[in-house]
């Protein structure tokens, strides 16, 4: 029986490697799985988060000193992952109750720039920290939030992707609110910077169109991300917690998973 086994699987591997080209095609499939893992083996990008309940919801200040920071599951892994490039720096949260969903995020940033004056500009020629949440796997309805260093935010719910509203400024206020603390000097080049924080609420109504809260144990997906823009005239840097496959946000079926755990 080993015998046969091990024939049998000397028959698959030969047949594998005519299948695929050979030996070159063989390396590269190698190297693609090394080029997906950072230093210590581990994934380069967050497929899989929890969503702690928060039995008390934190002060929104930007001060990450709350409980329920300390009490929930750090989501560290960002990358450009479509050339395969971790990012480091950033560390966000996701906790929830039965109000809201809470985020926060502590973002390393050598240059503080924001853009916007006013809910839902493009406050992405900016720095600016995003969140896109697809409840539905099958669905086609999902949500984008953001937050700058003004704590200006943008949200809007997608009917599906490609949809986008003929004046965003007119959509409906959803309640996302945000606080930010900034370490460093926000639109002053030259010096340098060294953080921000941002800190905010998203109240379960906002998720109306897709049923509102989840239950304990349900799973969505999810992106956080960011722009991370430098010094004038040169391009932002652009990350994501999900292994995007390409240099769009709004690429949702590479999103990872948040499972939503609680309450206890
Ligand atoms: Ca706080
Ligand atoms: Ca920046």
């Amino acid at each position: 029986m080993i015998v046969q086994g091990r024939r049998a699987f000397l028959v698959f591997a030969l047949l594998f490697l005519a299948a695929s080209g050979g030996r070159a095609t063989a390396q590269e499939a190698s190297k693609a799985t090394r080029s997906d893992q950072g230093p210590e083996g581990a994934d380069i990008v967050t497929r899989e988060a929890v969503c702690r309940w928060a039995a008390k919801p934190p002060v929104l200040d930007g001060k990450l000193d709350d409980a329920c920071w300390k009490n929930a599951v750090p989501i560290t892994r960002f990358a450009s992952f479509w050339d395969k490039t971790p990012r480091s720096g950033t560390r966000a949260y996701l906790v929830w109750d039965d109000e809201a969903i809470y985020y926060a995020a502590e973002m390393t940033d050598a240059e503080l720039r924001s853009n916007g004056q006013r809910r839902n500009d493009t406050l992405w020629d900016g720095d600016v920290f995003e969140m896109f949440f697809k409840p539905s796997a099958e669905g086609p309805e999902y949500y984008e939030f953001q937050a700058n260093p003004k704590a200006l935010v943008f949200e809007c719910a997608f009917p599906r992707r490609g949809a986008y509203p003929a004046d965003i400024h007119d959509v409906p206020v959803l309640g996302n609110t945000a606080a930010v603390h900034l370490d460093g000097t926000l639109d002053q080049p030259g010096d340098r910077d060294e953080r921000w924080t941002v800190e905010g609420k998203i109240p379960w109504t906002a998720f109306r169109a897709t049923g509102g809260k989840p239950k304990p144990g349900a799973e969505w997906r999810f992106a956080l991300c960011r722009y991370d823009h430098g010094r004038k005239g040169t391009q932002p840097v652009l990350m994501s917690s999900a292994p995007l496959t390409r240099p769009s946000f709004h690429r949702h079926e590479d999103y990872g998973k948040l499972r939503f755990e609680g309450p206890r």
